[in-house]
């Protein structure tokens, strides 16, 4: 297919040592040839290799910048179109110049995520694929970025494929016994039917499990850190950033505000969230910053939870137990290297099936197994840290729970014995959920959301 020729400035906007304009389309070329000088005068651009030369306005003859430029001939680029590369100083300044000169010898200024819409149409990249370019781009953590590597290079597509193919298989003996019942062919039961379709729906059911995990690999994991004051929370922040961030001392109510930082815990993205120390207060400051403690608490996906251990239960501890939600919480008794007086057992009862860890910030124990329960969380057991196939994007997920859905319905369909013509309507409608999620078949309005996304020069 054949489009208008396209063009933006791909590298980030500011000063840089280079600034790239990427052209790409039937016209690049001959633009290219408009604007660029070499030393020889000729104009002779080889396939894939870099040339120097000016670019210089053909009107004014005015020298605009000393670059580098390189012709990559369709179908072996980025867009699989012709594409023009100018390697610019850069600057904002000469970029735009030699933008706008651009545009004026026929190209027109490309949509955000542009480039990479016409690999797709193109046929170079499917949708999942396309969508994975702009995950890696703004990965901030390399587990999220090893997922992201994955998915470019097809490993979601083939799953995909495979059960849509599987789904094929079932969708094909279906409509043989619905057009030709009277032939000499494999009867289709109901029961073979039901016997077919599982292995579909556990794989479906295998992906979604993922999907939590991919949440938190491209939107980051929010843990807070809660407790009564004095327990050591600030120390755990600290602890676990590596940094002296927190002011820590032994004053109850030293952290009066929620502090926020944004890390990486073994390639996961996390925000950290240290808070006020929770206990009844008249101060009105203290009292302020408690109440962003709660905020922090009840938004977070997961809580640690502070325990002293060199001191016995108090009511403010009983009241903050009370208030957690086990399967969000860890429970980390911190100060054991104080003689121990905190009942271990009534912290068991108190919260009964949350993980608990003993450790000593002061001494920078235990905080192996605080990271190591935290990235076992993440995974849910379900998927180990180098498995590749991780749902991570939201629209997949959606598209795999309708597919999932219609699966369930045709089963139950089966089960009921109502016509293979009204089931098969369910086993197409999931054929099709999956087919959007590699853009077999999307629509437009599927194509724009999904580019829309993206940031200009990509
Ligand atoms: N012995 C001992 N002291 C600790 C340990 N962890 C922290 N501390 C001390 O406990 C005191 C309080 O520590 P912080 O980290 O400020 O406690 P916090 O929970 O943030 O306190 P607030 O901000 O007031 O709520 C400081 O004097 C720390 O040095 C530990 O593992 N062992
Ligand atoms: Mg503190």
């Amino acid at each position: 297919m054949m489009y208008d020729t396209i063009a933006a400035i791909s590298t980030p906007p500011g000063e840089g040592g280079i600034g790239i304009i990427r052209i790409s389309g039937e016209e690049s070329l001959s633009i290219l040839k408009q604007i660029f000088r070499t030393p020889s005068g000729s104009f002779n651009m080889k396939d894939h290799l870099l040339v120097y030369g000016h670019i210089v306005d053909p009107e004014s003859e005015q020298v605009l910048d000393e670059v580098l430029s390189v012709y990559m001939k369709a179908p072996r680029t980025y867009t699989a179109e012709d594409v023009v590369e100018i390697d610019c100083h850069g600057g904002i300044v000469p970029l735009r110049k030699i933008l706008q000169l651009v545009y004026r010898c026929g190209a027109r200024p490309a949509q955000p995520g542009e480039f990479t819409e016409r690999a797709f149409l193109n046929g170079r990249l499917d949708l999942s694929q396309a969508e994975a370019v702009m995950d890696m781009i703004s990965a901030r953590a390399d587990k999220t970025y090893d997922s992201a590597v994955g998915q470019l290079a097809g490993t979601l597509s083939d799953r995909i494929r495979e059960i849509r193919s599987m789904l094929m298989d079932i969708r094909v003996q279906v409509t043989v016994n619905i057009e030709y019942p009277d032939e000499d062919i494999e009867v289709m039961t109901y029961e073979k039917m039901r016997e077919d379709l599982k292995p579909v729906t556990a794989k479906i059911s295998a992906l979604l499990k993922t999907a939590e995990t991919g949440r938190i690999l491209s939107s980051g994991l929010k843990i807070a850190i809660v407790g009564k004051p004095n327990v050591g929370k600030s120390s755990l922040m600290n602890q676990m950033l590596r940094e002296s961030r927190a002011i820590v001392t032994d004053i109850p109510g030293t952290t009066r505000d929620t502090i926020k930082e944004d890390m990486r815990l073994r390639g996961i993205p996390i925000s950290l969230i240290d808070t006020a120390g929770i206990r009844e207060t008249e101060d009105q400051i203290e009292a302020i910053g408690i109440e962003k403690s709660r905020d922090s608490w009840s938004s977070a996906d997961m809580v640690l939870l502070v325990l002293d251990a060199g001191t016995p239960l108090s009511d403010e501890d009983v009241e903050i137990l009370k208030h957690a939600d086990a399967a969000k919480t860890i429970v980390i008794i911190n100060k054991m290297d104080l003689p121990e007086s905190l009942e271990r057992s009534r912290v068991e009862e108190l919260l009964s099936g949350a993980q608990i860890i003993t450790a000593s910030m002061k001494q920078g124990e235990g905080l192996d197994a605080i990271e190591d329960a935290i990235e076992r969380r993440v995974y849910r057991g379900e998927v180990t840290a180098d498995q590749q196939v991780i749902v991570t994007n939201a629209r997949h997920k959606q598209l795999l729970e309708e597919a999932y859905t219609h699966l369930k319905d045709a089963d139950h369909l089966a089960e009921i014995r109502e016509p293979l013509e009204i089931i098969d309507l369910d086993l197409e409608e999931a054929y099709e959920n999956l087919g959007e999620i590699i853009g077999d078949a999307v629509g437009d309005d599927v194509i724009t959301e999904v580019f829309s996304r993206f940031c200009l020069g990509k």
